[in-house]
């Protein structure tokens, strides 16, 4: 066991092999040409890409009212229940989160200086709904209910044509107000350009594949996007309170996404690493998914042992995982420590598969180390701040002259003008 991070007071039992951030697959100039063609001829292009990369012939590209119904009806009762509790968990806290987010009316830096801003949402939103080896339900239902929640005019969604039809029924219980089959960078460049049957949206959203991560980085400038989603992870963070069992069944239920899924433990325990170790070895052999998940664990698993929590809470700062569970004797005490993650999970009855799945905070989170500097897709996400301003006759007296004098000082005539000229008018006006 060497000290492979170079990281002070961390060593490993077991370090991935590979580096996700540079497994990027060469598919820029595939997706520029995607977009470029979409972008020239619109729905006739999109037909031809959703020939060519998901063997789909479709008559039409929206999904018409009586398929979203049939789509529904097609759930069985319990599917169905389910969608609709994690779809009502999910809309609860996102309607807590906007609550939050508040108007400002009337800030006065100086007197007469009337400051403020307004949150008005976003008009027309595009969330692209993976298809995916496995049909994620829970996957449109974040990305669309707290759209709707922030008061989204229009929220577009777009899913692959081959994607499972418990995903239409799925968009459609979470509020879509339209539904396209169309999928890959061919719907992000519908999306953000337009054709003639997809309107064009302001912002992007929703996790896709490598095409539809790079085609979101290409378009993103006149159209926003949320984030750039990499493979899933989980670190777990835990103390001699462990237990390898199920820290071990919850690395592997992440694991199982993707074979590029990052995994790891990180303990001051000695012994609970090595349980850990042996428990995930146990586990593989009995999971159906473990040609994924072992994939996974063998390339980019990790074991990184710390001398003491500070070495452990640092170190996990540093990896900024999307998912952050902490099995410590005092969770709550660790997690107040922690600053960089995509969202954290407090104790050991917090699992991230309810997260994924229907607690109610959203599973669209930041990977590769994103969690440094943002969190996770929110109904915030869906709204913008813009700010105003008014002034009075004594608001002009307090910022004029400041201003005239920065911008002859930057020797920008025309802005000292525009300062001066308010001052002026005032003044001709009280003579
Ligand atoms: N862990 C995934 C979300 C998910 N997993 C949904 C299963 N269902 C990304 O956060
Ligand atoms: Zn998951």
């Amino acid at each position: 066991m060497g000290d492979v991070t170079g990281f002070k007071g961390v060593r490993h039992l077991k370090a991935p092999s590979r580096d996700a951030a540079s497994d990027n697959a060469p598919v820029a100039e595939t997706v520029a040409e995607v977009l470029a063609r979409v972008r020239r001829e619109g729905d006739a292009a999109v037909r031809d890409y959703s020939n060519r990369f998901d063997k789909a012939d479709l008559a039409a590209f929206e999904v018409s009212a009586a398929d979203r119904a049939a789509a529904v009806d097609g759930l069985d009762p319990q599917t169905r229940a389910d969608t609709e509790f994690a779809i009502a968990n999910v809309r609860r806290f996102a309607e807590a989160q906007f609550a939050t987010i508040g108007g400002l009316e009337d800030v006065q830096p100086r007197p007469g200086v009337h400051l403020g801003h307004r949150v008005i949402p976003l008009e027309r939103v595009g969330c692209y709904v993976p298809g995916g080896r496995y049909p994620l339900l829970s996957a449109p239902i974040m990305t669309i209910v707290p759209a709707k929640v922030a008061g989204v005019e229009e929220v577009i969604a777009c899913l692959p044509p081959n994607a499972h039809e418990a995903m239409i029924a799925g968009c459609h219980l979470s509020g879509a107000d339209r539904i396209f089959r169309i999928g890959g960078a061919q719907a992000i460049a519908a999306m953000a350009f337009g054709t003639e049957t997809v309107p064009r949206v302001d912002k992007i959203v929703g996790p896709g594949n490598a095409f539809v991560n790079e085609a979101k980085r290409q378009v993103f400038g006149p159209v926003g996007i949320d984030q750039l989603a990499g493979p899933s992870e989980i670190y777990i963070l835990a103390d001699e309170s462990g237990d390898a069992e199920m820290i071990a069944t919850d690395l592997l239920a992440q694991a199982e996404h993707d074979v590029r899924t990052r995994v790891g433990l990180i303990t001051t325990d000695v012994e609970l690493a090595q349980a850990v170790l042996d428990e995930v070895a146990r586990q593989l052999a009995s999971l159906s998914t473990a040609e994924t998940a072992g994939a996974a664990w063998r390339d980019y698993g990790e074991i990184a042992i710390c001398a003491d929590e500070a070495a452990m809470i640092a170190y996990s700062d540093v990896i900024a995982a999307e998912h952050l569970q902490i099995h410590t004797l005092d969770p709550h005490a660790t997690a107040a420590k922690l600053r960089s993650y995509g969202s954290l999970f407090i104790g050991p009855l917090a699992s991230v598969v309810y997260s994924d799945k229907c607690a109610g905070t959203n599973h669209t989170l930041p990977t590769m180390a994103a969690g440094r500097y943002t969190g996770g897709l929110w109904v915030g996400a869906y709204v913008k701040v813009v700010t105003h301003q008014w002034l009075t006759p004594e608001g002009v007296a307090q910022v004029a002259p400041p201003a005239v004098r920065q911008s002859a000082s930057e020797g920008l005539e025309g802005h000292r003008r525009a300062a001066q000229l308010r001052l002026d008018r005032l003044q001709n006006a009280g003579d």
